[in-house]
């Protein structure tokens, strides 16, 4: 591994400038312009100009879970162009990263051979040298130490046809559940609300549900930057209709939050006192449906059935008065927001990290939904619990395939003996293949490595060394064991830790389906080669299985192969896309599943008659995933943080994103339009909190916390409120994560990266 010692700062800070940022949040917004015919790339043009395209080719974005539907232009055999499609739900809205992405095949620094570590350096080698040695690595500590000695680590970035590949050859072919990915430092929460609640995975609503809601609750989320068309349809919204209310709830008075009609500035760490106590001021004031409760509804504590009265009862401590202290909020505030929300025509909330990214996420998430079950806001259009999702497939690729450490396919459990039978004899291999031990959580994956209880692992599609919390121990522990990592660049920060380094081909240089956050999946095609010798992610998987014996296993060869083999499993569950065949989705903007037939148009509300294909006739509204077809609502006590300021570590970091750059910047760090518009990642800070520690804007700093300390430049920003710091995550100069706290939600194991204790001092340049 390289230093990790010396972040190669630029001398002087050089903000964003918020002219620019702005622009470049416009030309999303152009994107509307040119679908609806009118004129507007002129900018976009003047600016970067385009090469002219001379065929063009429907696909979606490789970036974030909005998965906007994208045209892209080719010419002479490469990507010169991307627009906004006006078929997808974006309506031909793209953000400036979408844009960009005809960059991105081009960018410095592609990896193009596969590389093996040798006398501690990674030198070139063949694919058949790499492959072999992976294989036969794997196969010894396969055998020396047991399956559980190996591990996968993937990504919501990946493919369906891949997670599901890699998913099916550990925990079926090597036999360990030690299969888990980024998308548990993201939506872990999200899945296990919603799978408390309703029993299955996925939100009920979609996006058009923002079309219909006149209140929208925004908790915990900035799609401003993160998912501007989204942002620009709640626009469209507002505009259509003065009276939609819009609330927003973030510590930070984030480009969101600026823009709503109602920011409630929460304490960090403190939000599950709001949700309590709108629920609270709800049964109080005579606000539950409950009709719409009587009839769907289940009340739980511990796992046990408890009656509506104890749900009231114990919500007796969360009183406006009583948590508008810790909350940072005025009783009245609560109660307003409680009661326009339950009054709303119709109320849709959306919510994403700072809900997800919590010790209490999966609490928050349950809670989240749990206001809209009290009150009725769900089922109708605009009225919906709906967590926006973050990479391009989390969803399809891997909460659906079940490619987590406690999961199998369709929504199925490892500790459920039912569930391994079924996915046993889909897969055909014998009884007990599937080991019924829970495997390694995210987290508890690299802390197996630090220990060595795990030996060797494949790891694609993300950069853990610079997006796990408490970074530098986990890339230690990469550097520990045997890491086999597929890439697209040579130097990610987890690249360097790499044993084994495999050049990977990117989105349109291969060929699969996309999952995003409405359960609508598209299909990206391959339109244009990969650099060098670079492979799919689905060759790696499919090679290493034939050479680790397990070829019979791993039949499926193709993405076309490996796809409708798991269409045709999804027809054994709830989660049905069986009728999502290639050509229908090569020929339409994506499907919705449920979706079990050809002829099906997919589902556009879950659990509602009509819609849904799995209600039953008569019943309206049915929560089929749970037994006696009830959502359940577990009464959740608020449990503070571990992370709390005290005298060591007086302030709260919170971290995030950025609207130019794509997480750790390996792609759009590279884009010099995107990266230049960021420009390098800094600590941005309270002026008061600056000169109470004698620091002014741009100066060096050195940021600690009780997992580690950082270098880098502070930046005064006038939004935050003293006590509360900001930074992304998106360059490698400056590892923010190296102080970030890695404390878990104990059900759903998400990392608490929204909340770490710390205190900085000036230091010299
Ligand atoms: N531009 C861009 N867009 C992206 C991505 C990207 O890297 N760049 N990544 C994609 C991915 S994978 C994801 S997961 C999403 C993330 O999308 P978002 O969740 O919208 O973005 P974040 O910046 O992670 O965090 C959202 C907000 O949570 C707030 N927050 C912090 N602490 C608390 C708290 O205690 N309570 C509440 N209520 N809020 C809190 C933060 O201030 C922040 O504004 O974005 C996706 N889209
Ligand atoms: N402090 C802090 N940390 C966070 C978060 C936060 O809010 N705050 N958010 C967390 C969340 S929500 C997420 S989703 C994670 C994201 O964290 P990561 O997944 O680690 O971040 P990415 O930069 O998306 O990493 C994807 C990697 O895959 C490579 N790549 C791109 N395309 C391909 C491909 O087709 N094949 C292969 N093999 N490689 C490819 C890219 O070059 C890149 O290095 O970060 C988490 N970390
Ligand atoms: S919003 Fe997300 S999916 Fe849409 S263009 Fe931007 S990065 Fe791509
Ligand atoms: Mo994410």
């Amino acid at each position: 591994m390289t230093d990790r010692e010396q972040p190669v700062l630029p001398p002087q800070d050089a903000p964003a400038n918020p002219y620019r940022r702005e622009f470049l949040w416009v030309l999303g917004g152009v994107g509307a312009a040119v679908g609806a015919g009118l004129a507007g790339w002129g900018a976009l043009e003047l600016m970067v100009p385009p090469g002219t395209a001379d065929q063009w080719h429907k696909s979606v974005c490789r970036f974030c879970g909005t998965g906007c539907t994208i045209r892209v232009g080719l010419r002479d055999g490469q990507i010169v162009d991307i627009r906004g499609h006006e078929s997808g739900h974006n309506r031909g809205v793209i953000c400036v990263k979408g844009s960009m992405l005809r960059e991105l095949p081009r960018i410095e620094g592609r990896l193009t051979r596969p590389m093996i570590r040798k006398g501690g350096k990674l030198v070139e080698a063949g694919w058949d040298e790499a492959l072999d040695l992976v294989a036969a690595r794997f196969g010894e500590i396969r055998d020396a130490h047991g399956p559980d000695a190996l591990a996968f680590y993937g990504s919501g970035q990946l493919f369906t046809e891949e997670s599901y590949t890699a998913n099916k050859l550990f925990k079926a072919g090597l036999r360990t559940n030690n299969v888990d990915g980024n998308p548990r430092l993201c939506m872990a929460s999200a899945a296990a609300g919603y799978v408390s609640v309703y029993g299955k995975d996925e939100p009920p609503g979609s996006y058009e549900d923002i079309d219909h809601a006149d209140v929208l609750l925004l908790f915990g989320a900035n799609p401003y930057e993160c998912h501007p068309p989204l942002w620009e349809r709640i626009q469209r919204r507002r505009a259509a209709d003065p009276r939609v209310y819009t609330i927003c709830v973030d510590p930070r008075l984030s480009p969101t939050a600026k823009r709503c009609d109602l920011h409630l500035p929460v304490v960090p760490g403190t939000d599950l006192l709001l949700l309590n106590a709108m629920a609270r001021v709800m049964v109080e004031d005579g606000l539950v449906n409950r009709a719409f409760v009587d009839r769907h509804v289940r009340f739980a504590r511990d796992g046990h059935t408890v009656g509506f009265d104890e749900f009231a009862a114990f919500l007796a401590d969360y009183t406006p008065p009583a948590v508008a202290g810790r909350l940072g909020i005025g009783a009245d505030v609560i109660r307003h927001v409680a009661h326009r929300f339950a009054r709303a025509g119709a109320a849709m909330s959306l919510w994403t990290m700072g809900a997800n990214q919590r010790t209490q996420g999966t609490a928050l998430n349950i809670m989240l939904n749990a206001l809209h079950l009290l009150t009725g806001q769900i089922g109708r259009p605009g009225a919906t619990p709906f967590s926006i999702t973050g990479q391009p497939n989390a969803c399809g690729g891997v909460r659906d395939t079940g490619a987590l450490a406690h999961a199998l396919p369709g929504g199925r459990q490892v500790t459920n003996e039912a569930h391994r039978r079924e996915v046993e004899k889909l897969w055909g291999v014998p009884e007990g293949t599937i080991s019924p031990r829970p495997g390694y959580h995210a987290v508890e994956l690299f802390r197996a490595l630090e220990d060595g209880r795990v030996k060797g692992a494949l790891i694609l599609c993300t950069n853990p060394a610079q997006s796990m919390p408490d970074c530098d121990r986990y890339a230690a522990a990469m550097d520990k064991a045997f890491t086999v990592v597929s890439e697209i660049v040579a130097d990610s920060e987890t690249a360097k830790t790499a044993s084994v380094l495999l050049p990977a081909a990117l989105w349109c240089e291969k060929q699969g389906v996309l999952g995003q956050g409405e359960r609508r999946y598209q299909l990206v095609d391959k339109l244009i080669d990969p650099p060098g010798e670079a492979r799919p992610d689905l060759w790696i998987l499919t090679q290493l299985a034939e050479r680790l014996g397990l070829g019979q296993l791993i039949k499926a060869r193709t993405p076309q192969e490996v796809w409708d083999e798991w269409r045709h499993m999804s027809a054994h569950s709830v989660y049905n896309f069986e009728g999502m065949t290639y050509e229908r989705l090569r020929a339409l903007p994506g499907l919705q599943w449920p979706c079990p037939t050809e002829d099906h148009p997919g589902t556009v509300r879950r659990y509602v008659e009509g819609d849904d294909p799995f209600v039953s006739k008569g019943a309206g509204i049915e929560f089929y995933g749970q037994k006696d077809k009830r959502a359940v609502i577990t009464l959740c006590p608020y449990v503070p943080s571990p992370e709390q300021p005290g005298e060591d570590y007086p302030l709260y970091l919170t971290t995030g994103r950025v609207l130019e750059q794509w997480h750790t910047g390996t792609m759009t760090g590279r884009i010099a339009e995107l990266g230049g518009a960021a420009g390098p990642a800094r600590f941005m800070v309270s002026p008061a909190d600056a000169a109470a520690r004698g620091v002014s804007s741009g100066d060096m700093v050195e940021f600690s916390s009780r997992f580690g300390s950082v270098r880098g430049r502070a930046v005064t920003d006038p939004d935050l409120r003293p006590g509360l710091v900001f930074a992304a995550f998106y360059d490698a100069r400056l590892l923010v994560n190296r102080v970030v706290a890695d404390h878990v939600d104990p059900v759903s194991k998400e990392p608490e990266f929204k909340l770490t204790a710390v205190q900085f001092r000036k230091i010299r340049d």
